[in-house]
């Protein structure tokens, strides 16, 4: 690890904004972000929005700095770490470890929660029901006869040993080549792009995101339900959750701009096969020579494929982060549509990325900078 820096150096003039900050994969206070994810994750089981909300942006900071922070009076500088974490920095600098954490990591409704929502289809809502009911392990679920589950929740469980495994980025490039190819055959102009997790250069992620675009205005119409259609056909589609576009480009300056877009998409589970994945041995796992993957398709029009590339590339704290910076220091409202400038009453247009950081007075983060 590389020195501690002192106090005056420039890094330690940290944006509250994680649009501000470029955070690599190199994390180099892993100890202590783990530690606020964990409290974050139990405020979000009970519904405390504003103290998970709270530990995340507190970790996010602690994941851009350059070194790992080795003193209690270096944290007096960055921004967004309030009173709880800092007692949480302090006792894990002082002990070695939190007790505050240690405590949820043991409570019985932090584990149940945990469990019950790792499943497909199952938020912290319906993990608290259960819970209540005094479930406690997996099986009782599905051998609870007065427990209706719905058809994504069935895949889940059904799925459940493969899709909680991660997939790798050899994984992703092969379900990659396979949606290519079917897309192509549909439309042969299609451009694939590899988003999520996989784009900011992770190796593993726990399902694989594409964004598919086509030239043309609406020329995207169709393409999604013809993919399915065609891994349908070829044995390989488990699961299908097909949500037909509800954009709008005339409602635009009307609509609520809000975290989930209204671009045509699918949830998916998908058969990937052991022989289709690069440098992977044609070994059995579980007696089958395949496993089933969590694929995500969104078809934007492509006069919104920078916004939607933007939206889906993630971090989720830096998209957070990004529209945050945008109504409060810009009197813009983004979105994965459009950006909309309040000031002037007018939409900005982009075809890149980096126009959108432009338009919003940026400088341009890379994706692989965005693992805030
Ligand atoms: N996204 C978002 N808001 C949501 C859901 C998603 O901004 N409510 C964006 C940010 C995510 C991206 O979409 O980075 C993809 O969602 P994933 O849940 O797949 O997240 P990742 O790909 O980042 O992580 P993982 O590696 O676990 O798949
Ligand atoms: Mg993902």
């Amino acid at each position: 690890e590389p020195e501690a820096v002192p106090p005056d150096s420039p890094w330690f003039t940290v944006s509250q904004y994680a649009c501000k900050r470029r955070t690599t994969l190199h994390n180099h206070n892993k100890i202590l972000t783990d530690a606020l994810e964990v409290l974050a994750e139990n405020y979000e089981f009970i519904e405390s929005i504003g103290p998970c909300l709270g530990f995340r942006r507190a970790a996010s900071v602690l994941k851009s700095l350059p070194v790992p922070l080795r003193n209690i009076s270096d944290i007096e500088r960055l921004p967004c770490l309030g009173p709880e974490t800092k007692a949480v920095i302090q006792d894990i600098f002082e002990c070695g470890s939190s007790s505050k954490v240690e405590e949820v990591l043991t409570d019985e409704r932090y584990r149940t929660l945990k469990i019950f929502t790792s499943v497909f289809g199952v938020g912290p809502k319906t993990a608290e029901k259960w819970y209540r009911k005094g479930l406690r392990r997996l099986e009782q679920i599905t051998f609870d006869t007065s427990i209706h589950l719905n058809r994504m929740q069935v895949a889940g469980f059904q799925h459940y040993k493969d899709i909680s495994k991660p997939v790798s980025k050899a994984e992703a490039e092969a379900v990659g080549r396979i949606i290519k190819e079917i897309a192509s055959s549909f439309n042969g102009d299609v451009t694939i792009t590899l988003t999520g997790g996989f784009r900011r250069g992770k190796e593993f992620g726990h399902d694989v995101d594409f964004l598919l675009t086509v030239p043309g205005h609406g020329k995207e119409d169709g393409l999604l339900p013809a993919v399915i259609d065609q891994l349908r056909s070829q044995g390989i589609l488990l699961y299908s959750d097909f949500q037909e576009s509800t954009f709008d480009l005339s409602k635009l300056p009307s609509c609520r701009f809000e975290a989930m877009d209204h671009f045509q998409k699918c949830f998916l589970i998908v058969k990937l096969k052991n022989e289709q994945v690069d440098g992977q041995q044609a070994e059995q796992t579980c007696g089958r020579d395949w496993k089933a993957v969590r694929v995500d398709l969104v078809a934007p029009p492509a006069e919104r494929y920078a916004f939607a590339l933007l939206g889906w590339s993630g971090s989720t704290q830096f998209e957070r982060d990004l529209r945050r910076f945008a109504r409060l220091e810009r009197n813009m409202m983004l979105d994965n549509h459009a950006l909309f400038d309040k000031t002037t009453n007018t939409f900005l247009q982009a075809k890149t990325e980096e126009d959108i950081f432009t338009h919003l007075g940026l400088d341009y983060i890379e994706p692989w900078q965005r693992n805030a």
